[in-house]
């Protein structure tokens, strides 16, 4: 049986990619830090909280990142996680680039002083091209990153084909384009914008304060980059890819869709412009092309922009629906 070890498993990413580990057969091994509460609800939500084993291990940390690749003994590594939420990284720049970028370092350096022979997955990001120097982003344009994520992600990037040069590690970058999910965290524009969608339905609440509606991304859906992950790590030489769905669209166009969805025609009405909510840096333009991911992989996105945002908002529709007699309880009570 072939062993993974993911770090962030906890997150979007880790929940999907180690179901679909699970699925073909993997031990999974997930780093988790330490919390007050456990945090495993997405593993839960996917009904595979006890199949997976968990070490404890901190991205801050060396020694932890060397027991847990010592322990866990795997075949293949995957590094998700990361402090991911741009705005956050204005507020804390240090610890940002300490998680998200040196934190790639230190799972290099337990890679090399444990097994050298282990294969490396590297979560970089978009973000990396920023201000974008062409349209569409590929494997050759240059990085411009636009906020201190974005260069956090890309130290995380050159520490890995480093690695991959210097010492002869076989360690892939994924530059995944935004990819979403009815798992994602709820402060990313199109879960924030899914569940405030359904509350406005239900009529719990009427507001949704958002930034710039103006900005382009190219949305997918998580459960088919987790794929692109996996074939990353099965090559016979190790290289980087862009994963994206070569469309891109306003975060505009995706509100519509999403309040289209739930059967509220004028959005405009719902929907407050926040200037605190604009970013010191935007980045305003992704478009990915994952022709070299088509080719040489074999892999393509399944899961298409609409029905991406129609998933998301039927599940925050459901959820909602779910908590209701709480909600009414609580409303009761109130009163
Ligand atoms: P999430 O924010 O959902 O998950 C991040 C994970 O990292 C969580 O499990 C979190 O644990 C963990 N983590 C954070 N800090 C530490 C630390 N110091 N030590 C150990 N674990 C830590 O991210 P996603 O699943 O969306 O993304 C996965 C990866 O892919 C990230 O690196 C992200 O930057 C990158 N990426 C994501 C894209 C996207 O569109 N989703 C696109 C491109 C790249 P906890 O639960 O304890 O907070
Ligand atoms: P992003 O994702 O920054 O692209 O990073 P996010 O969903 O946060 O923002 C997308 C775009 O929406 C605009 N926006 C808002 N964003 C948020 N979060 N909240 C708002 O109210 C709002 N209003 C408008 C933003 O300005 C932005 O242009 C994600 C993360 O998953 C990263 O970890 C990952 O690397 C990249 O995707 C690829």
């Amino acid at each position: 049986m072939t062993r993974a070890l993911i770090t962030g498993i906890t997150g979007q990413d880790g929940a999907y990619l180690s179901r679909y580990l699970l699925g073909k057969g993997y031990d999974v091994v997930g780093l988790v830090r330490r919390n007050s509460t456990p945090n495993l609800d997405r593993l839960e939500q996917l009904g595979i909280v006890h199949d997976v084993k968990l070490v404890e291990g901190d991205l801050g940390d060396q020694l932890s990142i060397i027991n847990a690749v010592n322990d866990a003994a795997p075949a293949e590594f995957y590094n998700l996680a990361a402090q991911s939420f741009v705005p956050e990284s204005w507020k804390t720049p240090a610890q940002t680039g300490e998680c998200t970028g040196l934190g790639v370092t230190r799972c290099l350096e337990a890679v090399k002083v444990v097994d050298p022979t282990i294969r490396f997955y590297q979560a970089s990001s978009s973000e990396m091209y920023g201000k974008v120097a062409e349209v569409p982003q590929r494997e050759t344009t240059p990085f411009y990153p636009r906020s201190p994520y974005g260069v956090a992600k890309v130290y995380g990037y050159w520490i890995t084909v480093n690695y991959r040069e210097s010492y002869g590690i076989y360690a892939c970058n994924g530059i995944l384009f935004n990819h979403e999910s009815p798992l994602r965290g709820p402060e990313f524009l199109p879960r924030k914008v899914t569940s405030a969608v359904a509350r406005i339905a239900l009529g719990l609440q009427h507001e949704l304060r958002l930034g710039n509606l103006e900005a382009r991304r190219d949305w997918g859906f998580a459960g088919d980059y987790v794929e692109a992950m996996w074939l990353m790590l099965q090559q016979d030489k190790p290289d980087d890819y862009v994963v994206s769905t070569n469309e891109t669209h306003t975060v505009g166009e995706l509100v519509d869709i999403a309040f289209r969805r739930a059967g509220i025609g004028d959005w405009e009405k719902h929907v407050v412009i926040d200037p605190a909510l604009y970013r010191p840096a935007e980045v305003d333009l992704l478009k990915g092309d994952a022709t070299k991911a088509r080719t040489n992989l074999g892999w393509r996105p399944r899961v298409a922009f609409e029905e991406l945002i129609s998933m998301m908002v039927d599940a925050d529709l459901d959820r909602e629906l779910r908590k209701l007699p709480a909600s009414l309880t609580a409303i009761a009570a109130a009163a």
